[in-house]
């Protein structure tokens, strides 16, 4: 019903040999977490909380895909439900008329080379309206109630969404990103356009070209110089 976090929970099972696929769902949290420590705001019975546990075959170096096949699961089902479709801003933003309703947190727990585990953490905005987001964020976040005019199922959501990821991981575990990347490509909206990304290390600004099959983002600066993007905030 209430949580600080449910990524923390979903850790903690899994380092206590949770099997692959536990889930963790939360009405309501109360210290949600977005990435390198920022808040992550998840009002009581306004939105689908949860993380889910995955232990996939696959080396260190390709975790970051697992952000990006999350992001199609939830894009494809944000799509089911509304029939509107959103778009994805590299990594992990899931964009309605241009407002982030989804944020994803994928964390990944690991022993020298081999992974234990992925947290993949997602919140999604479902019945928020304007009046329910701090004013800070309600120039930023919307919630498929605002985009759609009419309160949305979060049962239908979370179901949504576990039986696009369960499909997609499936493809992927067989198949590899490939797949996934043309997927993740038709939803991206960056691609081809000048974005600044901000990594921990510098400021780039410069054209997204798209992204390999690692899951990591090609951008090309004003000098043609390309670089590849690991971990970068985006803004278009
Ligand atoms: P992020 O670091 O990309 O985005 C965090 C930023 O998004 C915040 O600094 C704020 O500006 C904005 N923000 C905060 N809350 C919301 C909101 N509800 N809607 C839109 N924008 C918002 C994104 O991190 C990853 C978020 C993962 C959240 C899930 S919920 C289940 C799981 N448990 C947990 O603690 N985190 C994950």
């Amino acid at each position: 019903e209430s949580i600080d976090s449910t990524q923390k929970l979903a850790k903690e099972l899994a380092n206590n040999d949770a099997e692959e696929g536990t889930l963790v769902v939360a009405d309501e949290q109360t210290s949600g977490r977005g990435r390198l420590a920022r808040q992550w705001s998840s009002p009581k019975g306004k939105g689908v909380w949860m993380s889910l546990v995955v232990k996939p075959n696959i080396p260190l170096i390709q975790a970051p895909q697992l952000t990006l096949l999350t992001a199609v699961a939830v894009a494809q089902a944000i799509e089911e439900v509304i029939e509107v479709k959103p778009q994805i801003k590299w990594p992990n933003d899931i964009l309605l008329d241009g407002k982030k309703v989804t944020g994803i947190l994928t964390e990944m727990q690991a022993e020298s080379d081999r992974i234990h585990s992925i947290i993949i953490g997602i919140g999604i905005n479902v019945n928020q309206s304007e009046n329910d987001f701090l004013d800070e964020l309600r120039e930023i976040a919307t919630s498929l109630c605002i985009q759609t005019g009419q309160v949305q199922s979060r049962e239908q959501v979370l179901n949504a969404v576990l039986t696009k990821l369960e499909r997609l991981y499936e493809v992927y575990c067989s198949e590899g990103f490939t797949p996934i990347k043309v997927l993740w490509e038709s939803y991206a909206i960056s691609v081809g356009k000048i974005i600044t990304a901000t990594t921990p290390q510098q400021k780039i600004v410069g054209e997204a070209l798209g992204i390999t099959d690692q899951g990591v983002l090609l951008m090309r600066d004003a000098q043609n110089v390309i670089h590849s993007i690991y971990s970068a905030d985006i803004e278009l």
